[in-house]
This record gives structure tokens, C-alpha cells and sequence, in this order.
């Protein structure tokens, strides 16, 4: 797969091109850069198959790109900016308090060019010597710099759970296996996943571990044996095979599901108990009383099985000893999608192909949101157009049997907080989501203000993506989120979790003090493609993360208890 290493390019590209001062462009290239990233099929494949245009914001001439760098490992147009401006770019950007503009100084001042170059920079204390920058500056840019040197090598949950589930399931079919399952922070649902964890058991370890050095995805093999074996896949994820014996498999599944804190704390109960806890079992003196089963682990030590979802050490031990953990939400329970794009704007499915992909889903429902245009060159609909729109969804709507398609507008929030779809469109939807697009780098107090506008605005439904973060690419908006969370509950206004891999937003610990305040949640993919409603399973992942249950999210409700709570 090598949607990561285009992905950088094309950010990179972007930068590169805002910092001449190019308009419209840098949009452009950011959003292929985002299609490419979150696509959940290796884009060599879509280069061969001649696809590459199918991706949403990727017209002809940034799919030639997209083909030069799968077939030439690089970009000469890529290059050529480079020439101005010899720095690792995106790899500087990435570190919360450097924006291209500043990247920029710091190398004309102080010659840096990459990460290392920047944290010596910070720690000499050189970096508040360059004009317009401070000693603020350079502390924040310390701060980034240990969340980027700790996030640097993660993968996201979107990317690495499809290829886990992959060589589960390889290893399921090869026969050597009695059990397998995935453990480590991938079982946890979390957002980024540093290694993969693979357990099994097998009567035949030796011919067991052949077999997954031998899977097709595997580049390079660091560690072997019968109980553990390590391989580095092709994009450099580490994937982790352990071969337990069936009667610590349960215990052994808990261990290395963690996290390390909820495993300190579950074992710190067991040893008040009188009782011993490892990965091989629980044990009473000599004897193993627990350990081949996970829900027969946490019974010994007078507990509920917990999800995995919870184990963070976040109060879910002391929920379960209380009978008082959360039903979590199922995803059998998601009656539809609230957030679909269609090619009416910059989507590449039309409204029948959305549809048909969300009935053969199962869903009840989808609500079309297509954005609503705010600049010329940038793809979405007039007022005239999402009128005609309306006018489409409400014809269709007769011939798709008894499932729906709400008619709805992805909204522009303006820095000022108002809303640019005129009202008397807006009365004609069944759902009006609204979010921030442009000037993502308000100082807190104003884009405070600019969401409190929205929340408060009666047309508006739902916020979608709330904090704007694309996870490793760009951060949250600084936001009073407690005064934003008091506010929504207060209006009845709907907070969003997008279930885009790359943004899954808000996320989990918003989410439950979302919850905790009193918040309605919808889930939405974002979708831009039929294949993206897929995404969907991420979203309800980091939902059961923020503890949430069946009612705090709209889109287990039945069509019309959900008209009428968006009314
Ligand atoms: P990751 O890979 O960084 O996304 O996060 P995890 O949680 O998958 O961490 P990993 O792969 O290092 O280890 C898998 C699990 O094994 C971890 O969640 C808990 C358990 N574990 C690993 N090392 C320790 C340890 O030193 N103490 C305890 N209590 N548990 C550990
Ligand atoms: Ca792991
Ligand atoms: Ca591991």
C-alpha cells in the first residue's frame, strides 16, 4: 500500500503551493491528499485499473500525478517546488505550532529542515530569536514536538483494522488454527494503532508461524518462534503473532488486549482479592481458577466482562463491580447514514448509487448533505441547485420502496458564525448540517463564538466534524468545548461523530462528555463514494470509546421518531 507515501506528496504539494501564494490549488491538493489517504484500496490497484479519478476532489490532471508518483516513486512537479524550499514540509507541519508560514522562517532564519533539525532549534532556545516569533512560540512548538515525535509512526484504525481482519482470516482458513483473534489497541477500537496484535492457538506452532511469515503482505520477518513471532508488513506496519495454549487463551487475550492501565488496575484488584493475575490466568495460590475464556477471567476476580472499547482506565472497573457499565451501542443498531455526498457536489456516487449501496447495507435511511457553494471554484450547489436537488430526492424517494432519502445540505459556518444557505432553502430539508471550512486558525475565544452561533441558530440540525482535526495532518480548533457541549444540550442542536478514519470527529473523550452533558449525537460517514459508507463501523468503534449507548445517537431511531426530533 502506498496511499500514505502519495498522500505526503500531495500534502506536501499543498503546502509548498499555499506558501507561493497560490490560491484555490492547495485546496485541491489537499483533498486528493485526503482521498488517497483514507481510500480504503491500495491506490496501485486504482492506477492500474485506471481508476484513480474515481476517488472524490481527484480530477485528470492530479490523477496523472497520482500515476507518475505510483509508477516513479516521486513527482517532478513535487520536486521543482521543493527546489525553493528544500525542507521536509509535511513532516515540520505536522508538529502542533508550525504552520507552513512559520516552517518557512525557521528555515530562512535558522536553517531548519527537519524535525531534528526543529527540536534542537527549541532546545537551544534559537527559535524566539526569529523576528515575529517568541519564546510562546517556542514553547508550544516544544509541546508539538512531543505529541509528534509520539504520534509519528501510529496508523490509522481505518487502514490497519482491514488488513488485521485480512490476515486473521487467513490465518482462520489455513487450518493450523484452532482460534485466532486481534488483541492490542486494534480490539480497543482506538483511532491510531502503533503495532498489531494477533493471538492464536495451534497444536503445530512451528508450521503456524511458517505460514504467517509466509503471508503475502509480509515484507520482512524481525522475530520468530513457536510462542512469538514479529513481521514488518510492506508499509511498515508491525504485526505481532502469539501462539497460546487453549486454556490461557482467554487470559492471555485480556493481557494483550490491554490497555497497560486498565491491565494494572484489573490486576491490583485481583491481588486484593488474594488471587494472581497474568496472561496465562487467574490462579489461587497454585491452582489456574480462570484463564480460558476472557469472560471467565473477569468473573474471578467478581467482575463483568467489560468491552474491550472501555478498557482505558476510565472508571469502567469500578462501572463493572457496581453493575452500572453502559450498554454500548451495536452496530446492528444504526438504522442509516446522516452525512452522505453525492456527484451533485464533489461526492462520486450519484443519489440512486448511494442509495442502493445504503439498502444493501440494511439501513432505513441515508440524508443527502452535498455542500452548499461558497466560493466559485470550489465544487457545491447554488440555492437554485439544491432546490432541483430537493425536487430529484423527492421523485426517487417513490421508487426505493420503503427506504429514504432526506433531503439536507452540508452548510458553510462563516467566521462570523452565520450559516450561507438562504432560509427559504433551508425550510424546504428534512436536515441541515453545518460546519467550518475555512479559517480553521481562530484564536479560542472567536471560534467558541463562531460554534456557540451555529448551535444556537434554530435551522441548524447538526455539527458536523465539530473539532476539524484530521488525525496526524492537522489538530482540533482551539474550542471551549465544555461551554460548547452546555450550549448543544441546552438548544437540542446535534453534535456530530464523523466516522471518517482520518477524522473521526469528535472523538472519544469529547464524545463522552458530550454524552455526559446531556448531547445528542449523529453518526455520519462523509461519504463521497458508495464504498465509504463502509466507514461507518469506525464511527461506531469510537462511539462505544465515549460509552455511548443505543439512545444517545439518533441513528438508531426509526425514520419517523427521526424526522421528528430533527423538527
Ligand atoms: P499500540 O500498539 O501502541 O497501538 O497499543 P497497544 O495497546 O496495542 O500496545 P502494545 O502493542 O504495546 O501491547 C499490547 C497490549 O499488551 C497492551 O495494550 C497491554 C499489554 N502489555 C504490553 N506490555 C505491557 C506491560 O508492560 N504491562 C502490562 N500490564 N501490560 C502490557
Ligand atoms: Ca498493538
Ligand atoms: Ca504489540
Amino acid at each position: 500500500m502506498q496511499n500514505r507515501k502519495v498522500a505526503q506528496i500531495l500534502y506536501e504539494v499543498a503546502d509548498l503551493l499555499e506558501l507561493e501564494g497560490v490560491e484555490f490549488k492547495p485546496r485541491a491538493y489537499r483533498r486528493a491528499a485526503q482521498a488517497v489517504e483514507s481510500c480504503p484500496i491500495p491506490i496501485e490497484d486504482l492506477v492500474r485499473e485506471d481508476r484513480v479519478t474515481e476517488l472524490p476532489g481527484v480530477g485528470k490532471s492530479i490523477a496523472e500525478k497520482i500515476e507518475e508518483i505510483v509508477k516513479t516513486g516521486k513527482l517532478r512537479y513535487h520536486e521543482e517546488l521543493k527546489k525553493k524550499l528544500p525542507i521536509d514540509l509535511h513532516v515540520l507541519t505536522q508538529v502542533e505550532g508550525v504552520g507552513p508560514k512559520i516552517a518557512k522562517l525557521l528555515y530562512e532564519h535558522l536553517g531548519v529542515r527537519n524535525l531534528d533539525d526543529l527540536e534542537r532549534a527549541a532546545r537551544e532556545h534559537r527559535i524566539r530569536t526569529v523576528p515575529g516569533l517568541g519564546p510562546k512560540v517556542e514553547e508550544k512548538i516544544l509541546r508539538g514536538l512531543a505529541e509528534a515525535r509520539k504520534t509519528e509512526k501510529r496508523v490509522l484504525l481505518g487502514i490497519a483494522l482491514p488488513l488485521a481482519e485480512d490476515i486473521r482470516d487467513k490465518l482462520r482458513e489455513s487450518g493450523l488454527f484452532k482460534a485466532v483473534e486481534i488483541a492490542g489497541s486494534l480490539r480497543r477500537g482506538k483511532e491510531t494503532i502503533g503495532d498489531i496484535d494477533i493471538l492464536g492457538i495451534s497444536a503445530r506452532p512451528e508450521e503456524a508461524s511458517d505460514f504467517f511469515v509466509g503471508l503475502p503482505d509480509v515484507e520482512e520477518v524481525l522475530a520468530k518462534g513457536p510462542k512469538k513471532t514479529s513481521v514488518r508488513l510492506g508499509d511498515g506496519l508491525q504485526v505481532d503473532l502469539r501462539i497460546v495454549p487453549g486454556e490461557s487463551f482467554g487470559a492471555a487475550l485480556q493481557y494483550f488486549t490491554g490497555s497497560q492501565a486498565h491491565n494494572i488496575r484489573l490486576r491490583e484488584r485481583a491481588i486484593s482479592l488474594g488471587l494472581k493475575l497474568n496472561e496465562y490466568g487467574v490462579f489461587k495460590g497454585e491452582e489456574r481458577i480462570a484463564g480460558r475464556t476472557e469472560v471467565e477471567v473477569y468473573h474471578a476476580v467478581g467482575l463483568a466482562w467489560i468491552p474491550p472499547e472501555l478498557r482505558e482506565d476510565r472508571g469502567e472497573i469500578q462501572a463493572a463491580e457496581e453493575g452500572k457499565l453502559p450498554t454500548l451501542v451495536e452496530p446492528g443498531e444504526i438504522r442509516g447514514d446522516l452525512h452522505v455526498h453525492t456527484d451533485w457536489s464533489d461526492g462520486k456516487g450519484s443519489l440512486e448509487e448511494m442509495a442502493e449501496a445504503a439498502k444493501e447495507l440494511g439501513y432505513e435511511y441515508i440524508a443527502i448533505v452535498d455542500h452548499f457553494r461558497f466560493a466559485q471554484a470550489i465544487p457545491g450547489l447554488d440555492a437554485n441547485e439544491l432546490l432541483r436537488q430537493v425536487e430529484a430526492i423527492r421523485e426517487l424517494n417513490g421508487k426505493l420502496g420503503g427506504f429514504r432519502l432526506l433531503c439536507g445540505v452540508e452548510a458553510n459556518i462563516l467566521p462570523d458564525g452565520s450559516i450561507d444557505v438562504p432560509r427559504d432553502v433551508l425550510c424546504e430539508l428534512d436536515v441541515v448540517v453545518a460546519a467550518v471550512h475555512t479559517q480553521m486558525r481562530m484564536p479560542k475565544r472567536e471560534m467558541t463564538k463562531r460554534l456557540l452561533a451555529a448551535i444556537e441558530n434554530e435551522d441548524v440540525d447538526i455539527i458536523a466534524h465539530p473539532s476539524g482535526r484530521l488525525i496526524g495532518e492537522r489538530s482540533a480548533y482551539e474550542v471551549d468545548w465544555e461551554e460548547i457541549f452546555r450550549q448543544a444540550a441546552k438548544y437540542g442542536t446535534i453534535l456530530e461523530v464523523n466516522a471518517n478514519p482520518q477524522r473521526l470527529d469528535l472523538c472519544a473523550e469529547h464524545i463522552r462528555e458530550a454524552v455526559e452533558t446531556g448531547v445528542l449525537l449523529a453518526l455520519g460517514t462523509d461519504a463521497h463514494h458508495p464504498d465509504h459508507l463502509g466507514f461507518m463501523r469506525y464511527g461506531v468503534l469510537t462511539a462505544r470509546r465515549g460509552w455511548v449507548e443505543a439512545k444517545d445517537l439518533i441513528n438508531t431511531l426509526p425514520l419517523d421518531d427521526l424526522l421528528r426530533t430533527l423538527k
